[in-house]
């Protein structure tokens, strides 16, 4: 098949399947146009797959060997530098061009900026969104743009998209009064744990597109994501929460955000390569 808007960049270092065949269909999207902080998260999806180079392909937690399971990794989307909202337009329109040759894929995006899960929830239409994120994200507009990362959970709420964020230390009183006026439950990353993500996620609708923006971790997992918090979750909390997801809940889609740095080998990537292993281990496994 052909792609409108991929370009094919390096790859996973696996025996790869086609996309039509595959059982999870890999999108690298390698945009940073409206980051505040720290740049770099244009390098993410190369900096991910690069780091998958250290790991195991055989995952001990699921006696799963994920070398096995049909992989694609389509390559990245090619970005329109500095508009979200257009480059998001080619997110949307290729994992919908990608719904219609395989509707059993389940898309994987690695970014790559927040902003851009709008365009995978836009073509996934998941009915509810679940998220690790240090940040609330629902700003109606930040820098002039309402397509900027600190405002992608609020267009995904507006899309009738059931929420709910988990991490969370950062945002402003209009976003805090924002979540409450709009039912939209939060754990702030101090009272996070287990039993509290699996009470809230229960009754949300099917499917679900979990969204881990890795600053949801404590920055020393993660120190060149672009907007870093101290005093986030540890690996395992959220491979656990991970793991009940895939097992209870049929899934859209799902991502690994925010990974940014600029030289191979960097901690955020090693972290975000491990959970995207243990996502498909896991959910291979079943
Ligand atoms: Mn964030």
């Amino acid at each position: 098949m052909e792609f409108l808007y991929t370009y094919k960049t390096l790859k996973l270092e696996f025996p790869l399947s086609e996309p039509e065949k595959a059982k999870f269909v890999i999108l690298g999207i390698p945009f940073d146009g409206t980051t505040s902080f720290k740049p770099g998260a244009r390098f993410g999806p190369t900096l991910i797959r690069h780091a998958t180079l250290n790991l195991e392909s055989y995952i001990l937690d699921y006696d799963v060997d994920i070398a096995e399971l049909p992989i694609a990794d389509i390559g990245d989307i090619a970005v329109v530098a500095g508009d979200p909202r257009k480059t998001a337009d080619r997110v949307r329109d290729t994992l919908e061009e990608l719904k219609r040759i395989n509707p059993d894929a389940l898309p994987i995006l690695l970014g790559g900026e927040h902003s851009q899960t709008l365009g995978a929830v836009e073509a996934l239409r998941p009915a509810s969104y679940v998220v690790f994120d240090a940040h609330l994200d629902l700003r109606d507009s930040y820098e002039d743009n309402p397509y900027n990362h600190a405002c992608v959970a609020r267009r995904i709420g507006e899309l009738g998209v059931r929420e709910a964020m988990f991490g969370i230390r950062s945002g402003t009183r209009e976003e805090v009064v924002y979540a409450e006026e709009n039912g939209i439950p939060w754990v702030h990353a101090r009272d996070y744990d287990f039993d509290a993500f699996v009470e809230l996620v229960k009754p949300l609708p099917e499917p679900v597109y979990l969204s881990v923006d890795v600053d949801v971790f404590d920055l020393s997992l993660v120190p060149s994501t672009g907007t870093p918090e101290a005093g986030g979750l540890g690996f395992w909390e959220v491979v656990e929460a991970m793991e009940w997801l895939v097992e209870n809940k049929r899934i859209a889609g799902f991502d690994i955000m925010e990974v940014g740095g600029n030289e191979l080998g960097d901690i955020t990537a090693l972290t975000a390569a491990k959970l995207l292993f243990h996502f498909m281990g896991a959910k291979g496994s079943l």
